[in-house]
């Protein structure tokens, strides 16, 4: 109430109605240490309900973690440790940022995902990773999609260690739940294959108990304990109204609720020397879980030395030695590949010696190229499987995907087709927002998939990722540069990167005439230059629509005119570099064309004032390939043109 007061913004509500709930777990049941928040055993917390930030922070200050009360007295402010929502990497004891409702109960099915995994693929006889994955939710977050498909998946995988309370208070921002909201929750769990509980009284601490034991006992299904709070409890004229849910509830009201509630005193941010003392204490109980857990990985350790270097070597991000060298090389003899072909052949000769690449596709791996061949697949029945079926769940997928990472020692990949990356578009941007090793395979990425028709050819996407900040698109031009962008997924740690990959066949850029593909990691290369001097024109384009640069480049030489042709599969990793390299790709004061078969928007940046951009503001056809590229002008006919209007030829 104080801290959200101070700040003048915030969500007092929810905090003061499952204080109770906070108080049972962190003193009971949690395993945690706050004087080592990371230990790999640890039980993972998620508030998916993230408005409710202040619970979590004055749980973590309470049991003392790095979070003083001044911490909580800077709430919502620059640069503190308390912003509105959690954000991970700001507090010890956040697990992941949370605020998007609906992405925290994504994550913690990943969590789950991550210790089924990682414990199949390391526990021994001593059982090293062998924890929970708690997470709350609200009413919001329960009415999301992204809830639906994760808690599907996580029946269907039956992850018995994850353990979800929704806070069921029937009030949203506009009111009663009444207004929007008839689901029985419970009931739908229990569908989805989830053991659920009711809890009818949100401050019975017996009852809470009583239910976080049985979730506990109950190991072969996910658990949900539905529980009846009332939000703003302990305020006399805002309890149970929404107002309580959003805003500061007023320095009079404060008051009158610390006297309805016996608060001992009544000055702000007061906590009384004998309930910290208790937490603390408390705290130090919980934290013997790490004093136990150590005993039993120093015999795993002793038993198991080299499986506990590999163990070590994954969880600090390590790629393994080696796996380079297994990268494919394409030549003359593969002829024209399909960049999602080529990108499945560097999958299946990596996928070996990086156990850690586990990932699979939203129910298109047949046409995405994700199966690593002869790998079991991950399920309920062999979770140390690392292909994953995610299911028709793109949104689900890379919510859970970031679970997976935010665990460690696993690099998750997803795929589906580059335009229902707009199914996954909320997940993908928290991926930027935490700096996540993701990989996503978006195939079929452009009018060049044909026949299916403009609900299934992107425009816009390719514009609209790029602006997410941290984000790394890669659209490979041929199989070399499709092996190159593997490369480049792999050691790019901080933050997630999208292979956009063709459905169609590719022609084959002979690297003894090109340059090779290996400039991909700098963003952009030079190609070619046309003999005879400095170019008079630069030609620039990505994945399929750089052959139509280099057909260009041959016909403008005949016609006397110097090019040069620029791939530039990834303007992000372009932009990384210095000034002078760039320049030296671009070349200063020399016009320039850009061509790919989507929006212009993200190419203005590249081609200048006085460059040509040549894209797509329509929606595409169904019809062949072909014919839709010739009618939509995505033509080496309209480069030449481009470039001689330019140059003044024409
Ligand atoms: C995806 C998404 N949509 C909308 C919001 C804005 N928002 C924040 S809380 C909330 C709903 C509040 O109701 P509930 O989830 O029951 O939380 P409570 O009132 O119990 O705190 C909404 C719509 C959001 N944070 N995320």
């Amino acid at each position: 109430m104080d801290a959200v007061q101070k700040a003048d913004s915030g969500h007092p509500g929810t905090p003061m109605a499952l204080a109770p709930l906070a108080y049972v777990l962190w003193t009971q049941h949690l395993r945690y240490n706050p004087a080592n928040p990371s230990w790999l055993n640890r039980d993972r917390f998620v508030l998916s309900a993230g408005h409710a930030s202040m619970l979590l922070y004055s749980v973590l200050y309470l049991t003392g973690y790095e979070l003083t009360l001044d911490d909580l007295k800077q709430f919502r402010q620059w640069e503190s440790k308390t912003p509105g929502h959690p954000e991970y990497g700001y507090a010890p004891g956040i697990e992941t940022t949370t605020g998007p409702l609906g992405q925290g109960v994504g994550n913690s099915v990943g969590m789950a995902v991550a210790e089924a995994h990682m414990g199949a693929v390391f526990n021994r006889d001593q059982k090293i990773i062998d924890h929970h994955v708690y997470f709350i939710a609200s009413d919001g977050d329960m009415m999301e999609g992204v809830s639906h498909e994760s808690a599907s998946f996580a029946g269907h995988a039956k992850l018995g260690k994850l353990i979800g309370f929704y806070d069921d208070n029937h009030i949203t921002i506009e009111g009663d739940t009444a207004l929007t909201f008839s689901d029985d929750t419970g009931a739908r769990f229990e569908a989805y294959g989830w053991h659920v509980q009711h809890v009818a009284d949100a401050n019975d601490l017996a009852a809470l108990n009583r239910a976080i034991e049985a979730a506990k006992a109950e190991t072969s299904r996910p658990s949900l304990i539905v529980i009846r709070s009332h939000i703003g409890y302990g305020s006399p004229n805002k309890h149970d109204t929404a107002e309580a849910h959003g805003s500061a509830l007023g320095v009079d009201e404060i008051v009158l609720t610390k006297k309805a509630l016996g608060y001992p005193s009544l000055e702000p941010f007061y906590v009384a020397p004998e309930a910290l003392r208790y937490w603390r204490d408390a705290a130090k109980q919980r934290a013997k879980t790490e004093d136990e857990w150590k005993k039993i990985y120093d015999a795993y350790k002793a038993a198991n030395p080299a499986l506990e270097k590999e163990l070590q070597r994954r969880l600090r991000g390590d790629l393994p030695d080696g796996w380079e060298e297994l990268i494919p090389v394409f030549t003359a003899k593969d002829g024209n590949v399909a960049s999602r072909a080529a990108s499945g052949v560097v999958i299946n000769a990596i996928g070996k010696k990086i156990p850690e690449l586990m990932g699979g596709s939203a129910d298109l791996a047949s046409s995405t190229n994700t199966i690593i061949k002869s790998e079991p697949s991950f399920s309920a029945e062999n979770y140390a499987g690392r292909n994953f079926h995610f299911g028709i769940r793109e949104h689900g997928m890379g919510s859970i995907m970031n679970g997976m990472s935010l665990f460690g020692g696993i690099i998750p990949y997803g795929a589906t087709f580059l335009i229902f990356s707009d199914y996954m578009r909320p997940p993908v941007r928290l991926a930027c927002i935490m700096d996540r090793h993701v990989i996503y395979v978006y195939t079929h990425d452009s009018i060049g998939l044909g026949e299916d028709g403009p609900t299934h050819q992107p425009i816009e996407q390719l514009s609209a990722l790029r602006a997410i900040p941290g984000f790394t698109l890669i659209r490979p031009a041929d199989a070399s540069e499709t092996a190159e962008a593997w490369r480049a997924a792999l050691k790019h740690k901080k933050g997630p990167v999208a292979l956009v990959l063709t459905r169609q066949k590719l022609p084959f850029i002979d690297r003894s005439k090109y340059a090779s593909a290996s400039g991909l990691a700098r963003g952009a290369y030079v190609l070619a230059d046309s003999p005879g001097g400095v170019p008079q024109v630069v030609l620039m384009s990505t994945g399929s629509e750089v052959s139509l640069i280099l057909d260009a480049q041959k016909k403008l030489e005949t016609d006397g005119i110097r090019s040069r042709a620029v791939s530039m599969p990834s303007q992000e990793l372009f932009a990384r570099q210095d000034q002078a390299y760039r320049d030296s790709v671009l070349l200063k004061g020399v016009k320039r064309v850009a061509i790919e078969a989507a929006h212009p928007m993200s190419w203005y940046r590249w081609v200048g004032d006085d460059g040509v951009i040549i894209g797509l503001e329509r929606f595409g056809a169904s019809a062949p390939a072909p014919v839709i590229y010739a009618h939509l002008g995505i033509t080496a006919d309209r480069v030449i043109e481009s470039a001689k209007q330019l140059v003044g030829k024409k």
